[in-house]
Formats: C-alpha cells, structure tokens, sequence
C-alpha cells in the first residue's frame, strides 16, 4: 500500500566504470578468483558468462563490487544497468522464476554477491559526528519466510562487514519455518562453513508470521538491545552507533534508521528523503514531511525526529524495555499492523520514537508480497482489529467507519492486551493524537486526502538527452504505435519511416526513458517478460520504462534483461518483441534526429 517514487538521478556514467571494473577483475590473477572455487552453493553454480558475478563469500583482499571508494555526493553506486542482462535460458530461469518466489530481480541479487559497497547516503554533517565508544551491544533479529538466499546473505554480510564487532553481540536468524528446500540445506552449509561464531539460526516448528517470530528470535537474544531488521536489507555506513547512543541516553527511547530505497528491478540503491512514519483510518502505515515545528532543532537535517509510527520492519530497541512494554501482541499473526500496534504502545505508555538522520538501512521495497497466511486469512485486518480494540478507544469508530463488515468480525482474546495498557498505565489514544499526531484528520467524510509526499515526476521533467525516429537498421522501419499514441497507450510496431511525422518522434533522457510523442513511456511488463513491450504513462521510478541505447546499436531493457529485436523484418506487420541480446541486425537500433 505504501508507494515510493524516486528518480533515478544519472545512472549515466556508471557503466563505464562498471566496465572498467569488470575488465580489472578478468585480469586479476587466478589466485583472487580460486578464492570461491569449493563453496557450493545451488543455483548460484554456472557457466560461462556468469562466473564473473559468482559471489564474494568473506571480505578477503581481491575485487568486489566497489565504487571506488569515492562515493561521490548525489550520484547512484556504480551498478550497470545492464546488470540483469540474460545471456542463456538458465538466467531467464532464475529471472523469471525470481519474480515469481520473491518479487524483485533475484539475478541481479545473485550476481552481486554477499558483499558490495553502497553510496553513503547520509548529510554531509552526519560524517563528522562522533558517538561515545561506551555503547551497549546489539543482538541483530532478522526473521525470513521463504527468502532470496542471495538477499538474506546480503542482509548477514551487510551486517558484519559495516558493524564495529565489539558493538555487534550476536545476528539471530530466524527461520519461520521456510518451504523452499534448497534455502534450508544452503543455509545450513553455509552457516557450518562460513558464519559460526557471531551468527545464530533459530528454527520455526511451524509458520507463525512475523511478530511471533521476531518474539521468539527476541527470546533468544542476549545483546543489550534488539535491532530488528526485515531479510532484504543492506545496512549503510556508520548505521549503528547513531541508533544506539539515544537508547543509552534513555532506555525508552525506540529508533528507527532512514529506510534507503534498493529497487527490486534494478537493486540499485538510493536515498530516501527525510520523512516520518504516520498512518490512516484504515490502519495503513503512511510517510508523511516532517513538520517545520519539528525540524527546528540547530542540528537541522541530521537531529533525530520523533515520529508518531514507524514502519515496522528497521527499529532498535532496549532489551529489557522491550520486554517491559510488552514484546508485540502474540494474537497476531503472519504480517501487518504490529508496526502501529507497537508504535501506539510507545507513545501512550510513556517511551518515544525517533527517526535517525544519519543512519541509513536499504530495504529491498516489492510492489506484491509474494507470500500469502498458511490458511488465506486477511490477517492483517484481524491484527488491526486487535490493535483498534486494546489502544484506539472510541477512535475505533473511525476504523469501522471505513470497513463496516469487519465491525462484528472475531478478533481473539485481547485480555491480556488490555491488561497490559492498565498495568503500565499508558494514555489514553486522544492524547496521543494531541500531542504526537496532531496532522490527523479525525474526519469528516469529506476531508481531502493529504498531500502525498513523494515527488510528483510531472512536476520534473528530465534532461532529454536525444531526440528523433528510431529505425531499426534490418528492416529500415521506424518504431511506432500501432494505433494514434493516445494516453491510454497500447502496441507498437515498426512502420515506413517519415521524418516530417512528429508521432515518430522519440525522446530519450536522463532517465533513460524513451518518450513517444512527448506523450508515453516504452514500458515492458514486469510479470510477463515474455510480452512485447507497448506503451503506458510514465511512472518515472526505471525499471520497467528504463532503456539503455548502447555502443553496438542495441536496446537493452533494464528489468527484463533483454533487447528489442524486430520479429519478421520483411513482414507488413511490422511486431517487435524482447530477445536475448545477440548483437544480430534485427537487434540493432538508431535514434536519428
Ligand atoms: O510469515 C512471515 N514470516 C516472516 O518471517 C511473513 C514475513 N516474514 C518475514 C519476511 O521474510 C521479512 O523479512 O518478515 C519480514 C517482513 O516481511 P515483508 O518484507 O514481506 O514485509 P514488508 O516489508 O512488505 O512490510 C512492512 O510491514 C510489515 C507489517 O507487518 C512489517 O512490519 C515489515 O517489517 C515492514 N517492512 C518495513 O518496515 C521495511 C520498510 C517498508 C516500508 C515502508
Ligand atoms: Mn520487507
């Protein structure tokens, strides 16, 4: 429900490096690539082209995926986007079969290892901030259902590679209970290989969704504060310190890291912009622009916010407080609702939420959950029922109001829930809404909706880079729509070129994105990658509408790997459909002005 827009701000001059550096590792000797010769790892085991992206199992000397060390402010890491280009029908495989399982590009996740270095997302001046040395030590939670082995890794190794050890007490995985076989025997050789010592595996008898889950990897963690952390992350630098120095200041205060955006087309990673966590009547987590009131701080961009919800997925927290305020609620189940649950129980029982500027966590962010409850149940409307019913008083109504049938819906015992808000003697939900979410609208029902926060593309348009027909060289047609480009979108073809025909007319930008008629986006679907690719509003977050025109006249399409070929050049038809990139004719294409 939550929707992030980004740019893309210049991918432009990563692939060059991103050549340069393949180029250094094919003639680094043999003895840094031996490095991963025993490790098997299934699924990850190829031939030919791919062995070049095999992954990086500790962070020995040898190449890895590095952007130089430089991090230059404002630009993307230098990720090609030709990261997901398939070569063979094994990679198509593990594409398409990725999109399936897990809803983002688990080729690219594959080929870039356990290991890479991220663009450094934070202000400037988190860089010259200190934190005590005296700082309590972390047990790291991550709990997985059925997750990308190469994500999850990713997630462990971030995790390692970029904490000072001696803050670091423990990484407890846990396990709830995954059906994918080949995820348990490699993580169980990989654990025994690679990570005993500091890394910990917990497993579920049986699925219990999320919020047990985190409970039981909790119950098993002996740091002095919890970080919980969803299983498709990558933590940035300097990410831990600056969580734990509020909660030693006061134990009762719960932090939540900036959440980067890595796309689950592209993996690129971006920033996100400072935002904090809120909701709507019908319990959906929202972010909303921090208020000028609460930004005034001298410290500016990098002073902790206090936040009336979090996410739910990235948060630290004391042990003991944790345990004192009550864990999460066990009556939940499988995924949602948690995130306000305990974010309302913060606030009203006398603790405090804060974002934190300068630490930065990416979140691999999907546009479906691949997964679903073992028994189909909406258990996120059960979980939020139980949340209305033990915090939300006669807010409830506002609820209620928006999803009448679930007014007489069963939720489960509560007792113990609202024993609990007695025993700790937490504020009633108004004054929470007073004091700490005072933007909420308590509505009427025709209030407008809020402002959303991310950036409307329209309002931006990005540098057109080139301009002109696009022909394709074999069948010395143009690229067209199939009917009048209208803003509905629809097919296209190759047709008789016509210099003087402004719907022939292409730009490309910055974005890599190619426009037709300054009207639509050349748009591939994501599901079915077998589909030939047509036109559609611009969404302007890459993936499906980012294009690369390349050296050999080639158009390669970012989320699908493949390039745009002509299918019978000398057919009046004129089809066009996605091939695997083999530099033939009917592949090669010229934007000409
Ligand atoms: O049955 C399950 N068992 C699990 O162990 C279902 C899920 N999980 C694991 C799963 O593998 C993952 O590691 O739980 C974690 C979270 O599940 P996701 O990634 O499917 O959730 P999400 O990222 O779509 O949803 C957000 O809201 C959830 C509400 O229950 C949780 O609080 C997630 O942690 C939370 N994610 C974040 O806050 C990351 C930023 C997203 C935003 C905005
Ligand atoms: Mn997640």
């Amino acid at each position: 429900s939550v929707t992030l827009r980004y740019f893309c701000y210049g991918c432009l001059f990563t692939s060059v490096t991103w050549s340069v550096l393949l180029f250094l590792y094919f003639n680094l000797s043999e003895e840094s690539r031996s490095f991963y010769r025993n490790v098997p790892i299934k699924g990850l085991q190829s031939q030919g082209f791919q062995h070049r992206f095999q992954p990086r199992f500790t962070r020995g000397p040898g190449p890895q995926y590095r952007d130089g060390g430089q991090n230059r402010k404002g630009q993307k890491p230098d990720l090609s986007p030709e990261m997901g280009m398939i070569f063979n029908e094994h990679d198509q495989e593990v594409r398409d079969m990725g999109y399936h399982k897990h809803a983002f590009n688990v080729l690219i996740s594959n080929r870039l290892g356990y290991h890479r270095d991220l663009p450094d997302t934070r202000n400037e001046k988190c860089k010259e901030r200190t934190y005590p040395l005296a700082l309590p030590t972390a047990s790291v939670v991550i709990c997985f259902f059925n997750e990308a082995f190469s994500a999850l890794l990713r997630t462990v190794h971030s995790v390692l590679d970029r904490t000072p050890a001696y803050l670091l007490h423990e990484i407890i995985l846990v396990d709830d209970n995954s059906d994918l076989t080949d995820l348990k025997e490699d993580l169980d050789t990989y654990l025994q290989n690679n990570l005993r010592g500091k890394v910990k595996l917990v497993r579920n008898e049986k699925r219990e969704g999320l919020i047990r889950g985190r409970m039981i990897g909790a119950s098993h963690a002996t740091g002095e504060v919890l970080v919980f952390l969803d299983s498709h992350c990558e933590v940035n630098e300097e990410w831990l310190q600056p969580l734990l120095t509020p909660i030693k200041k006061n134990r009762r205060t719960v932090v939540c890291p900036v959440i980067d955006i890595i796309s689950a087309d592209t993996l690129v990673y971006s920033p996100s912009p400072i935002v904090r966590g809120g909701f709507n009547w019908g319990l959906h987590f929202k972010w909303d622009p921090v208020p000028m009131s609460e930004l005034n701080s001298p410290d500016g961009a990098v002073a902790p916010i206090r936040s009336p919800t979090m996410a739910g997925g990235l948060f630290a927290m004391d042990r003991s407080y944790f345990n004192e305020l009550g864990q999460y609620d066990s009556g939940m189940d499988i995924w949602g609702g948690e995130n306000l649950e305990i974010s309302f129980r913060i606030w009203m029982c006398g603790g405090q939420l804060l974002i934190i500027p300068c630490s930065r966590v990416g979140h691999i962010f999907r546009k479906r959950r691949p997964y679903g409850s073992p028994g189909g149940q909406d258990t996120m409307a059960h979980n939020s029922l139980r949340l209305a019913h033990v915090w939300m008083d006669d807010y409830k109504e506002q609820y209620f109001a928006l999803r009448p049938e679930l007014r007489n819906r069963e939720f489960g015992d509560i007792g113990e829930r609202v024993a609990l808000r007695q025993r700790l003697q937490c504020r009633s939900f108004k004054w929470y809404l007073d004091n700490i979410y005072p933007e909420m609208q308590v509505s009427s029902p025709n209030n407008k909706p809020q402002q959303p926060v991310f950036v409307n593309k329209g309002l931006r348009r990005p540098r057109v880079l080139q301009r002109g027909r696009l022909r394709n060289l074999l069948a010395d047609k143009c690229l067209v729509a199939q009917g009048r480009p209208s803003q509905k979108g629809g097919a296209v073809v190759v047709r008789d070129c016509d210099s003087r025909d402004p719907e022939q007319e292409w730009t490309y930008d910055e974005e890599h994105e190619l426009i037709l008629a300054g009207l639509l986006c050349l748009d591939m679907s994501e599901i079915r990658s077998s589909d030939p690719p047509r036109l559609m509003k611009c969404h302007g977050s890459g993936g499906s509408q980012q294009w690369t025109l390349g050296k050999s006249n080639r158009l390669y399409q970012v989320s699908v790997g493949q390039c745009l070929a002509v299918v019978d050049p000398f057919s009046h038809k004129g089809y066009v459909a996605m091939a695997i990139c083999d530099g033939s004719p009917s592949q090669q294409w010229q934007l000409e002005g």
